[in-house]
């Protein structure tokens, strides 16, 4: 059941204490961002995302499995994941955790995991797959109640550590060792690591520094889990040449950047604000 099944107006929090959450920790919760419409409206986008899938899109999951998908970029030609990312309350809490009056819209990517499924996403840190040059902000929200078993976990205090290398979320896959990056450390292996995961209701975000080690949770799942990522940028950021051992989608799309330029552009559009909150 989603939060607030009424309405869609964003819950009204203090920015500055969330800035200074996302600071201290490199991840905050926040409860209740899109109401029951718009979960009902993005879980039907992925369905339509399936019909069409677009060159980005992925099973992750191995051959057999519950399926765990994913697809990106879909704000270019679905109207939802459109509206999503220009003009609903993810707009707004982007520049309020950013403490900017417009943000450059990086991408959104959808995650589904049937029923059943086990096939986490492995931890990893969101930076080193984009060529910018300096951290973003993830907004992840969950479209269906989602158990801390199975849901996104982070490490708090990790976006202040060592950078580590990509890793593929392909099952199948391992990393390609092209890098100069160390690997993530096993997190789930070595004791004293602390972990933080949460109970979330649909509709609920959490919004992570570009840095911070995240993943989800290991259980297989009772139910469908279906959510969304939006990646944000401060209008400053610039495109940097980290070369090819970045996400593939900087090659499979037209955004003419070249080394030092500002990111924002057709392909990575400039948001105005919609914030609702001072
Ligand atoms: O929800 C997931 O499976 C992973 C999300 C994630 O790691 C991300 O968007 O950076």
């Amino acid at each position: 059941m989603c939060h607030d099944p009424a309405t869609d107006v964003p819950p009204r929090l203090d920015p500055a204490l969330l800035r200074d959450a996302l600071r201290a920790t490199g991840a905050v919760v926040v409860r209740g961002v899109l109401g029951a419409s718009w979960c009902a409206r993005l879980r039907d986008s992925i369905e339509r995302c399936r019909t069409a899938p677009s060159v980005h899109y992925g099973v992750l999951s191995p051959p057999g499995a519950p399926r765990v998908d994913s697809d990106l970029f879909r704000w270019t030609d679905d109207a939802d994941l459109h509206a999503l990312t220009h003009a609903s309350p993810l707009v707004g809490l982007a520049c309020d955790l950013l403490d900017v009056s417009d943000v450059v819209l990086i991408e959104d990517q959808w995650f589904a995991s049937a029923a059943g499924a086990a096939t986490p996403s492995p931890w990893h840190q969101d930076q080193p797959y984009y060529r910018l040059d300096r951290p973003f902000l993830t907004i992840w929200v969950t479209l269906d109640d989602v158990g801390e078993e199975g849901s996104l976990r982070v490490v708090p205090g990790s976006h202040l550590g060592p950078e580590y290398a990509p890793v593929p979320f392909i099952a199948s896959e391992g990393a390609d060792g092209t890098g100069t990056l160390p690997p993530p450390p096993a997190v789930d292996e070595g004791p004293g690591t602390s972990i933080r995961s949460w109970d979330l209701r649909a509709g609920d975000a959490v919004a992570l520094d570009s840095r911070v080690l995240h993943a989800t949770g290991p259980a297989a799942l009772q139910s469908a889990f279906r959510r969304i990522s939006t990646r944000w940028a401060a209008p400053d950021t610039r495109y940097v040449d980290r070369g090819p051992n970045t996400a593939a989608f900087w090659e499979l799309i037209e955004h003419g950047r070249r080394d030092g330029d500002l990111l924002a552009c057709d392909a990575f559009p400039l948001i105005p604000s919609t914030r609702s909150t001072t």
